[in-house]
């Protein structure tokens, strides 16, 4: 079931990745929801209504939680609302900001809990065409070869990635005293924007770390399950096992994790 389950989701990702890609061209109306930074386009709608007709389609008992449909509510309220068996946590477009202006890092991310428990997860960059992906207990993948989290022992040694939140624009941002701090200690730092695609570039061992404040469900369902089973550590802002109600996640190749968690606190 679960494998039939991955394997269902993983050309899930890819069909509404086609779409994203043949759409990309009209990038459409910008609408913008709570401010300039969280914005949404026709694009984003299209890509969700696909992904939740299939999934209705061939799984009607499952439950869906999904940005552009259930984004207006608190999201960590309506996650926590779900009841058990299987659910499905979707973000038909993370990193939107970088499809509006055109820059190759976006994702379809789509997780799935089973009684709330992370199970699967699959993240698909439609342009460079990698499919990252995981079941729980059974590895993490990109395009079917097995991955690991990188080696980097310290800091000092790593290349972290974190990014800002849209309460950043309204008030003076945490992120910026943390990034001051990190001049200097970590190997260098990027803003890349697109979190599904931040926690597999973990789980790929091409980032040693990442951190973000105020991050929703579908942001982290998917990347979670795939950092995890690549060695991987999840936690929260305080290194507290990360579930999908926590407001700042933090993860790590697990051996700077103390550290980060330390630094960023
Ligand atoms: P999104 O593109 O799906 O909105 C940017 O640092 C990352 O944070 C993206 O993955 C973005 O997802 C996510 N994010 C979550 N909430 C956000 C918000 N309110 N405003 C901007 N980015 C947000
Ligand atoms: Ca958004
Ligand atoms: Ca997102
Ligand atoms: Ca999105």
């Amino acid at each position: 079931m679960e494998q039939s389950l991955l394997e269902f989701t993983k050309k899930l990702a890819e069909e509404a990745g086609a779409l994203i890609r043949e759409r990309m061209a009209e990038r459409g109306t910008v609408e913008q929801k709570t401010n300039v930074s969280d914005l949404v386009t026709e694009v984003d709608k299209a890509s969700e209504r696909l992904i939740m007709s299939r999934i209705a389609e061939a799984y009607p008992d499952h439950w869906i939680l999904s940005e552009e449909s259930n984004g207006q509510e608190n999201s960590y309220a309506a996650f926590q609302s779900r009841g058990s068996g299987y659910g499905w946590i979707i973000d038909p477009i993370d990193g939107t900001t970088n499809f509006i202006h055109g820059l190759p890092h976006f994702a379809v991310s789509i997780g799935i809990v089973k009684d709330k428990e992370p199970l699967i997860g699959v993240v698909y960059n439609p342009l460079t065409r990698e499919l990252f992906s995981a079941l729980k207990g059974h590895g993490a993948y990109l395009n079917g070869r097995a991955i690991e989290v990188s080696e980097e022992k310290t800091v000092a040694e790593a290349l972290l990635a974190t990014g800002f939140y849209a309460g950043d624009w309204r008030e003076a941002s945490p992120v910026l005293p943390q990034v001051d701090l990190m001049v200097g200690r970590c190997r260098n730092l990027r803003m890349i924007g697109a979190a599904s695609l931040d926690l597999c570039w973990v789980a790929a061992g091409r980032l040693t770390g990442y951190w973000h404040r105020g991050l929703h469900p579908w942001d982290a369902a998917a990347g979670l399950v795939i950092v995890r089973e690549a060695g991987g550590t999840v936690t929260d802002g305080q290194g507290e096992d990360y579930y999908l109600t926590q407001f700042t996640i933090a993860a790590t190749n697990s051996w700077i994790h103390d550290e980060l968690i330390a630094l960023t606190n």
